[in-house]
């Protein structure tokens, strides 16, 4: 077994693409219970753009075909903002708290605005369609992030998760994300099917400055996720990424985590309320976190 980790990670090392391929096969075998063959034909350029690039950025209509949803739930966002706490509690110094609250439950209702775009039938086509497999929705947030002093810290540098072999994150934007407020930061082909697998140099949590990120991911490969209000991002987070350290803006948006069955990080939102002959095959999965 320590022969078999130490070869692993020499492949990590030097062949990463291989040891990607590796476990990949390994993650798709536990996996196969959850086979996905789905093809939206409305989602199918995003798709090919996320197993391109690690990223891709959309609006809330072309992947919804409406936005009555999101109206919706940005007034839940909009309440939760102005219902959040004025003097935020006391974060330890250099903690992500320190710049980053978190406004979402632990558990909503399926019919929850917020479920209800985390579960849209079109979401779960991307989400399945890049993994290859039926996904849960591991978590769903809403995050206001704002301007601090001092240098970028955390998810500000560089890094990638290691929450599953490959995973993928939806955020829809409620503000307007420019430059000054800090919008997700993505280096193109450093995701699990990319191109640019080297790891770079990094601190003792493997976070990286951009001088290190450029030694792996020329900036030109980096992406600043800029948009609008009723922007969507998907980003493969097990690529390259940090949050554009905000500098005069704030920034609201809601995240949409989804995981395979195999992932290595616990399931941290709870659905309640759904009427499994309502929910999709897709949804069913989502929710339940096993095959129907
Ligand atoms: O806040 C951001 O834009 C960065 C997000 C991030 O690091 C993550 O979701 O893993």
């Amino acid at each position: 077994m320590a022969l078999r980790t130490a070869l692993r990670s020499q492949l990590a090392r030097r062949a990463p693409r291989l040891d990607d391929a590796a476990a990949q096969a390994v993650w798709r075998r536990r996996n196969k219970d959850r086979a996905y063959d789905g093809a939206d034909p409305a989602v199918a350029p995003l798709v090919a753009q996320l197993r391109e690039d690690g990223v891709a950025i959309t609006d809330f209509d072309t992947v919804f075909g409406d936005r009555q949803l999101f109206d919706t739930a940005a007034n839940e966002a909009r309440r939760r903002y102005d219902a959040r706490p004025t003097e935020p509690a006391s974060a330890e110094g250099g903690s992500k708290a320190t710049f980053l609250t978190k406004l979402g439950d632990p558990a909503y209702d399926v019919g929850h605005p917020f479920a209800r775009v985390a579960l849209h039938p079109r979401v779960l086509a991307v989400a399945n369609g890049y993994l290859g497999l039926r996904s849960t929705l591991r978590a769903l947030d809403v995050w206001h992030t704002h301007p601090t002093e001092g240098p970028a810290i955390q998810t500000q540098l560089w890094h990638r998760d290691g929450d599953d072999v490959m995973n993928l994150k939806m955020f829809v934007y409620f503000t307007d994300v420019r430059a000054p407020a800090g919008p997700l930061c993505y280096a193109r082909g450093t995701h699990p099917l990319g191109s640019l697998r080297k790891l770079p140099a990094g601190d003792e949590q493997a976070r990286s400055t951009d001088e290190q990120m450029r030694t792996v991911a020329p900036e030109s490969t980096w992406v600043l996720c800029e948009g609008a209000p009723a922007t969507v991002v998907f980003a493969d987070t097990c690529g390259y990424h940090k949050q554009l350290k905000p500098e005069s803006g704030e920034r609201m948006l809601m995240v949409s985590h989804y995981v395979s069955g195999t992932p290595l990080v616990p399931r941290v939102v709870e659905l309640t309320g759904a009427d499994d002959a309502l929910l999709s095959d897709d949804q069913f999965v989502a929710v339940h976190d096993r095959p129907r």
